[in-house]
């Protein structure tokens, strides 16, 4: 079976664009896939998290998978740094992938700033890592986002020159996994960018724990254009708090954008607002106290992880020792 590995960083504020982007994707993967659903703390730390609070974020991502539907039974879900050899991959990489090619990462860039003198080497090398994170399991498929796009190519590039500096057919060359119907989420506040767990405004972003009083206000305070609402997606130019809005109501109901413009078009979004608020605590609320629940109990989720980890290095020591001996490292 084709396997699969995809992850989230515990930077907190796990957030609806996480969930319809991302988690709950993953939910209709596990029939066709071998999965690993990794929490990976490792990428985290490219920039500063509190200890306590990257511990409490690393428990509630994994009980945002569960809760979703994802089942530990059958899949692997698990936190990086409790697999050792992805660091140790990530090291090979570090040797294999160019300066030039790390350069031209957007993500870098985007997230260093001005402050690129600054920025962690992690937060530089942090594509070579999630090649390793991948590669480590001979993943053959990755479910990505647009904003991931570029981060992929490079784990087949990294894979390619492996093979091809060691001679060697190792390395599968990884497919990505788009959903036709993935939802890119907008910020609240700008729906000209992505709803991101560091916007420092909350308002920007529904949490995965907002309860249903949070949920309500955000999106009545949610930003919006003067006019009413469109009849079809063709009048969203311009309108990207619009699109944003009837996006989300689309995914929440998953329906089509269209017919979404066709039931409210010409309505004012006062109404439409509270509709969606309506649908929003709908379809999150039985996750939400899944997630409660879970979280209630911190040991059924370390144990879930830690059983997660152990099957995860079942399947990443022999490829690493195959690794090792490629690259001419001696074991004793
Ligand atoms: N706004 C979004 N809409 C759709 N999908 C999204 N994802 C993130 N934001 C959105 C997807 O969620 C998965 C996990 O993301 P991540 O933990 O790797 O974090 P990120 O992509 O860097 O984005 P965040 O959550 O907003 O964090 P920060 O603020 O730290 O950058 C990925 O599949 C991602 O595509």
């Amino acid at each position: 079976m084709d396997r699969i590995f995809s992850g989230v960083q515990p930077t907190g504020n796990l957030h609806l664009g996480n969930y319809l982007g991302a988690i709950r994707n993953w939910v209709s993967l596990q029939d066709r896939f071998e999965c690993l659903f990794c929490v990976v703390d490792m990428h985290a730390i490219t920039t500063w998290q509190e200890p306590a609070a990257l511990a409490a974020s690393t428990r509630e991502v994994a009980a945002a998978m569960m809760a979703a539907g994802i089942d530990p039974g059958r899949h692997i879900i698990f936190n990086q740094s409790q697999v050792p050899g992805h660091a140790e991959l990530a090291w090979i990489f570090n040797c294999v992938a160019r300066m030039g090619w790390l350069n031209r990462m957007t993500q870098f860039k985007e997230k260093a700033g001005k402050n690129r003198e600054n920025a962690s080497v992690g937060l530089f090398a942090y594509p070579n890592l999630m090649a390793a994170d991948i590669l480590l399991y001979k993943g053959t498929h990755v479910p990505v986002g647009e904003d991931q796009k570029q981060h992929l190519e490079l784990t087949r590039d990294i894979a390619q020159k492996f093979n091809n500096d060691f001679g060697v057919d190792f390395f599968p060359i990884v497919e990505p996994l788009i959903f036709g119907s993935a939802t890119r989420v907008m910020s609240l506040r700008d729906g000209t960018a992505k709803m991101s767990k560091s916007d420092a405004s909350d308002y920007s972003r529904i949490n995965m724990t907002d309860d249903a009083d949070a949920i309500a206000r955000k999106i009545r305070k949610a930003k919006t254009d003067p006019h009413p609402l469109p009849a079809s997606t063709d009048a969203f130019d311009g309108r990207p708090e619009a699109a944003n809005l009837m996006g989300i109501f689309a995914a929440l109901a998953d329906t089509p954008v269209e017919d979404v413009c066709g039931r409210f078009a010409g309505q004012p979004f006062s109404t439409f607002k509270q509709e969606l608020a309506d649908l929003a605590l709908a379809t999150l609320a039985p996750m939400q106290d899944e997630m409660r629940r879970l979280m209630a109990d911190p040991s059924h989720v370390d144990g879930v992880l830690r059983d997660g980890a152990a099957r995860a290095r079942g399947l990443a020591e022999p490829v690493l020792r195959e690794v090792q001996d490629i690259v001419g490292f001696l074991r004793p």
